[in-house]
């Protein structure tokens, strides 16, 4: 019997931002995809449960960054770090400091440091009024009405721009609202469409603060992390856009989704109490047009909305140990 061959890698990933929503996911994905000793997380404090590499890392400080770098000879920076939509409107100053800086000190540690490939998340956040709302194209203008999507639009920018002048690798894709049973999400204007499962499985009231007609784009976390995987796997050459592509999963509305989390919990009960997130979403689009993604590295969503019902109903009553 032949003796098993260990398997090398060369890449080494930083993940900056690794306790968020998509953060912690990502994590564990990349950590099954290239090995835990290859995968180094941070963020500004450990979660008692981690397991693996685990840095400290407050992404305003440069320092920091360069150093968890050159310790780990890092190959691959995965951004993740950012204060979002909702929650960047209580101090749109701070917000637009926090984004923009961290962004700027991964670029920079990334061009300095001769790092192969770096990703930086943007959104849907990027358009505004003068975007249509359907089937929004990837060229559509960007007049973000949010701090947040004015630092996202920006970054974007920066993020072609690093590739322009240094030949930078960075890829970056814009994130519909994402769902998952894994992680919560922390202070964005979709965060209703986790929260609202959680409430259907303990079968408790939910008071969405949302219209019950506002549609959004929104995405599995599978289908999320998948999209990630692909885009970061995907040929150099391949990756015609250099600000950030349209990611579509699906799209709908409070009303929807309670329709498809009643197929299972008739009874199920909802009061819509629309605040400031309201005239967030009001802004953004319905529908995206992801077909440059599909053009250019293959995307192809695969979660339906009844699906992610279905996975999200399954799981969390898992989690709560409800039979
Ligand atoms: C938010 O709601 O702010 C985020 C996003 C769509 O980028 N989930």
């Amino acid at each position: 019997m032949l003796d098993k061959i260990p398997i090398m890698s060369d890449t080494k990933i930083l993940i900056i931002g690794a306790n968020g929503q998509l953060g912690s996911v990502l994590t564990k994905a990349l950590k099954e995809k290239i090995g835990a000793e290859n995968v180094v997380a941070s963020d500004l404090f450990k979660k008692d449960d981690f397991e693996g590499i685990f840095e400290i890392i407050d992404a305003t400080d440069i320092t920091v960054i360069q150093k968890a770098v050159d310790t780990y000879k890092i190959t691959q920076i995965y951004h993740l770090a950012a204060i979002l939509s909702a929650n960047g409107e209580k101090n749109p100053l701070r917000t637009w400091d926090i984004n923009m800086k961290t962004l700027f000190n991964v670029l920079e540690v990334a061009r300095l440091s001769g790092i192969e490939k770096v990703f930086y998340p943007s959104s849907i956040a990027v358009f505004g009024d003068n975007a249509p709302q359907d089937n929004t194209s990837q060229a559509a203008y960007l007049d973000p009405a949010t701090v947040y999507g004015i630092s996202k639009a920006a970054g974007e920018n920066w993020a072609q721009y690093y590739f322009m002048r240094y030949g930078l690798d960075v890829r970056s894709v814009r994130y519909p609202g994402v769902i998952g049973y894994q992680s919560l999400p922390g202070g964005g204007t979709t965060d209703y469409a986790v929260d609202i499962y959680h409430k259907a499985v303990l079968e408790e009231e939910f008071s969405c603060f949302l219209n019950k007609e506002e549609v959004l784009p929104m995405i599995f976390m599978e289908d999320a992390i998948r999209a990630t995987l692909e885009l970061m796997d995907a040929p150099k050459e391949s990756i015609k856009t250099r600000t950030s592509y349209n990611l579509a999963g699906t799209s709908f509305s409070p009303e929807e989704i309670v329709s498809s989390i009643r197929k299972i919990y008739p009874d199920f009960k909802v009061k819509y109490e629309p605040d400031f997130r309201q005239d967030i979403a009001a802004k953004w689009p319905n529908t995206i047009d992801d077909s440059a993604a599909s053009k250019d590295w293959n995307w192809k969503p695969s979660y339906t909305l009844d699906e992610i019902t279905k996975t999200m109903v399954q799981k969390l009553k898992e989690q709560y140990n409800i039979q």
